[in-house]
């Protein structure tokens, strides 16, 4: 197949044509459309949901206004949820989180938070029909660089319903999940299918706990690497490369081919750089990375390969004239499951809260031979909301006692990165951290500043279907 050179969709380009409408009465409002688009998947036309701005581009990409309204219309048939990981939206989080009826107009207050993020379905069905789109506010003052965004997904021809059913009929045969999500199934309309490969929770040679699922295809803005994506880039050129993982449950390790680039912005919160050749990048998190590209004019690929695994999509940055080799979705070598060996050297920049004045922990509970994951054992409805008074700094520390990795999010809130494991750090300012398994521990520094309720939420997506998520309530009177 021919590389197209127009494809440039996901390209932050000419941004003034996105600029948000102003009203005379009201904040700017910007309207998006919840919408159907066909993609080719691996030779067969696949129907994907998509969130659009006017011009058809996938989410939001536009410089920083103060503030502005999202006016979204869902014209899909069924109800949609959005989340929008990275951003303190109103007029209350938990409101913005509702659903947006079928054929109807929902809208989102957003101040909006400069840099790069996601909003995603939160229903993992919707997510996994690919219904994951950036959100990039241009930052003021940022360094001159070609700014091109990367968005990651892992793609399966079946329904998310089948994933989950298999995962808990597989992990406790004969088990009847009480109440919740199985409930919902109609086994009638699960056909079984014959599955070549691993199993679902079989997972890599390196740990068998790793993959939830074996998923298709992983997608980089929406194409295989059979296909890929081909980014126009001059020879020598200044990239700042916005990666953001929108899958459902997938982990990804970043590189290019050998070369070195230097994350400068975690979460879309500015670092101090850190120079590798790798970076790990877990679902709901977003890096930032810096690349200068050689002078000769030679193309550079850009890899996310899964962890635990050799398959990996990716992306191609060519200068005009640049042979462009075929490059194959398999790596030499499997990847490592994704660790915290990046945020263990990352620090934030810029001021930091007060010290903590008070402290939580939150244990991640379930096991694989239930597929029943909670946050203090709890589900949704049980115990919630967490009650943590306005005014307070809060340690909330993340204990991991399973096998599984969590990538946990606080949704919408700056969580400042203070100990990883036993070792007390000054890292990064984020919202969504890796919590390894097997004993992993961190703690963030959250602000509960404003009321109303947040997320405390697994990205991993089929983690945050059965359970894992919890509403923390910042209340005047806690
Ligand atoms: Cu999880």
């Amino acid at each position: 197949m021919t590389i197209s050179l127009a494809r440039r969709s996901f390209l932050v380009g000419s941004a003034a044509a996105f600029l948000p409408q102003r009203s005379p009465l009201a904040a700017p409002s910007f309207p998006l459309t919840l919408t159907t688009r066909t993609i080719e998947v691996k030779r067969r036309p696949v129907r994907a949901l998509s969130l659009v701005d006017r011009s058809g581009h996938p989410g939001i990409q536009i410089p920083t206004p103060f503030e502005f309204r999202a006016e979204i219309h869902n014209t899909l048939p069924e109800p949609v949820a959005l989340s929008w990981t990275g951003q303190d939206v109103g007029p209350a989080p938990a409101e913005a989180a509702e659903p947006i009826k079928s054929n109807a107009h929902g809208s989102v207050e957003f101040r909006a938070r400069p840099g790069t993020h996601l909003v995603h379905a939160g229903d993992v069905r919707q997510a996994q029909e690919l219904l994951s789109a950036p959100v990039v506010f241009l930052e003021p003052g940022r360094e001159d660089r070609q700014d091109i965004v990367l968005l990651l997904q892992d793609f399966s021809f079946r329904p998310a319903d089948e994933h989950l059913h298999e995962l808990m009929e597989r992990s406790a045969p004969g088990h009847r999940h009480g109440g919740g999500l199985a409930d919902e199934f109609d086994i009638g309309d699960w056909p079984p299918r014959a599955r070549g490969g691993r199993h679902p929770g079989e997972g890599s040679i390196l740990d068998p706990h790793l993959h939830d699922i074996d998923h298709d295809a992983y997608l980089a803005n929406h194409r295989t690497l059979d296909d890929p994506e081909v980014v126009r880039v001059e020879r020598g050129g200044r990239l700042r490369l916005r990666v953001i993982n929108g899958a459902t449950s997938t982990a990804f390790w970043i590189d290019f081919g050998g070369r070195r680039g230097a994350v400068i912005a975690t979460d879309g919160r500015a670092v101090v750089p850190v120079t590798d050749h790798r970076f790990p990048i877990a679902p709901g998190q977003r890096l930032d990375i810096a690349l200068d590209l050689p002078r000769d004019g030679a193309m550079v690929p850009v890899f996310a390969q899964r962890e635990g695994d050799r398959v990996r999509a990716g992306l191609v940055l060519a200068p005009s004239g640049a042979p462009i080799p075929r490059l194959t979705d398999m790596a030499e070598f499997q990847a490592l499951p994704v660790d915290l060996s990046l945020d263990v050297r990352l620090r934030g920049i810029g001021p930091h809260g007060a010290p903590p004045s008070r402290s939580r922990v939150f244990a991640l509970t379930g096991d694989d031979h239930v597929y029943d994951w909670g946050i203090d054992n709890a589900h949704p409805g049980e115990g919630d909301p967490v009650p943590l008074p306005v005014g307070t700094m809060v340690e909330a520390v993340l204990i991991n006692d399973g096998i599984r990795m969590h990538p946990m999010s606080f949704e919408g809130l700056d969580a400042h990165v203070v100990a990883l494991g036993s070792r007390r750090i000054n890292g990064a300012v984020r919202d969504t951290v890796i919590v390894p398994g097997r004993g992993g521990r961190v703690a963030v520094l959250i602000e509960a500043r404003a009321p109303g309720d947040r997320l405390l939420a697994c990205h991993n997506l089929y983690h945050r279907a059965v359970g894992m998520v919890r509403h923390l309530r910042f209340a005047t009177h806690g």
